[in-house]
């Protein structure tokens, strides 16, 4: 085999990382090596990502990664928070600074939107959860806007074009767009037509675990990027974090904590009824060919937006210390409707809270840091019982017996939410990684390179898993 390294870089809402895998003695070993902070910035027309900043810590990144595996790198793979694009001008190069979803923007979109096409004949065709955030509402803001035309690549992709990869959609990032048609697997027509957005400028359509071509340009000066493979993995960071745990069996359900919290399981196709359509499930490319059934839930987006609401007042506790707090706290006798729109939105998350609680005839909180454990607390147990209610339609809506729930990425570590989960859902809460996004990112490439096995078919994702497992 092959001795040389892999790199994985993991596009984060709050924080991006670049890690490595090496073979020392013939067993993989990975070791995170850079990482730094990210979060959408207010421009005057609106909310953004720093792309410049983006794409230097991932250069970074990969400079010290090479200085560390003298070795050599074979191969590369970049996933990242979906829906979100650059857009291109006819050489590829970016024509402004990427839209954050967040943007109130697409909320005004999708009502406009929704005045051609109706949400009913959407669903029919996506089968994937409404959602304002979506890419399509995105590319319609920008046409009403009356930006020109242009090509665009989700910025997993980008960061693999920029290394020299050919561009293209990978398809489990794709299916978050809504421009996907869930019968035919391909860009739907219809919705690109009805939205007035141009088919021939959408990139050409992959299966996690492609070949994009060799690095190139200036990083392929140093010795170790001489000859390294570009590879689309599961772009879409929440399916790679799927593919990077270690479960086989059909008992089990997932939710990939962080910024979001997606709540779901692994099905071998789209999962539809009138009953799921009703309940705004989604339906997204997973590795293999299969299908991530699942809902976004409101994430760690809710206690972060808190505390930064209260270092504004120059109170700055940590997350760590905010759990503490609320230790031992009788629970809230009013829960939060942790799903609600406006809780989606950036800023003043204290207030916003406050005034749900208000709608429901609840008493508000204390907004000053003094009721910082009280707010803690209502978020913890509100997101515990909508994880529940959440899975209890999954094992409706699949018919799976679920026995275990794993729960990944950063917001695994919070001891006191698993054990809220544990308690409301009856599952056994089974830890896994905190860089789940990267285990499955580096299992991809290796599936990838170590595998014949077509990328689309269930044997891959077989082995995929199989590296998951001697990765963790
Ligand atoms: C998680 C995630 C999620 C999407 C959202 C945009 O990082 O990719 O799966 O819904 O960000």
């Amino acid at each position: 085999k092959d001795s040389r390294a892999s790199i994985a870089v993991d596009l984060g809402a709050e924080s991006c990382r670049v890690s490595l895998l090496r073979w020392p003695d013939g067993a993989p070993q990975t070791q995170l090596v850079h990482r730094f902070g990210n979060g959408p910035v207010q421009r005057e027309d609106g909310l953004h990502w720093p792309l410049d900043r983006i794409v230097d810590g991932v250069e970074e990144g990969l400079r010290k990664c090479a200085a560390l595996a003298p070795e050599g790198i074979r191969s590369i793979a970049v996933d990242g928070w979906a829906v979100d694009y650059v857009r291109l001008n006819d050489e590829g190069v970016p024509i402004a600074e990427p839209f954050c979803y967040r943007d109130e923007r697409n909320v005004r979109a999708e009502a406009e939107l929704h005045q051609h096409l109706s949400p009913e004949r959407m669903r029919e065709a996506t089968g994937i959860q409404q959602l304002s955030i979506n890419t399509l509402y995105q590319l319609y803001a920008d046409r009403k806007a009356r930006y020109p035309p242009s090509r665009w690549l989700n910025l997993p992709e980008y960061m693999l074009a920029w290394m020299g990869g050919e561009p293209v959609a990978e398809f489990t990032n794709a299916t978050h767009s809504q421009l996907i048609d869930v019968h035919t697997r391909e860009w739907s027509a219809e919705i690109f037509r009805e939205a007035g957005l141009r088919l021939d400028l959408a990139p050409r359509l992959v299966p996690p675990g492609t070949r994009l071509g060799k690095l190139r340009g200036p990083l392929q000066q140093l010795d170790a990027f001489r000859d390294t493979e570009l590879i689309a993995p599961a772009c879409h960071d929440t399916a790679s974090a799927i593919a990077g745990i270690p479960a086989v069996g059909e008992d089990w359900a997932y939710i990939s904590s962080g910024t979001w919290s997606l709540v779901g399981a692994l099905t071998s196709r789209p999962v539809d009824s009138p009953a799921v359509r009703e309940d705004n499930f989604t339906n997204l490319g997973a590795v293999g060919g299969a299908n991530c059934f699942h809902k976004n839930v409101n994430g760690m987006w809710l206690l972060k937006q808190c505390e930064s609401a209260w270092t504004e007042q120059g109170f700055t506790p940590g997350v760590s210390e905010l759990l503490r707090s609320c230790e031992g706290l009788a629970p809230p006798a009013t829960l939060l409707e942790v799903d609600d729109p406006d809780l989606l939105l950036m800023g003043q998350m204290p207030q916003r809270i406050n005034r749900q609680l208000v709608a429901k005839g609840a008493s508000p909180l204390d907004e000053s840091p003094d009721g910082a454990p009280t707010f803690v607390s209502l978020i913890l147990y509100s997101l515990a019982s909508r994880y529940a209610e959440v899975l209890g339609r999954v094992k409706q809506h699949t018919g799976k017996e679920l026995r275990r729930v794993f729960v990944v990425g950063g917001g695994s570590r919070n001891a006191q939410l698993n054990r809220l989960t544990a308690e409301m859902t009856g599952l056994e809460v089974c830890c896994g990684s905190v860089e789940s996004s990267t285990l499955g990112n580096f299992a991809v490439q290796l599936a990838t390179l170590e595998s014949a096995c077509s990328p689309s078919s269930s044997s891959f994702a077989g082995e995929v898993c199989e590296w998951a497992r001697q990765l963790s």
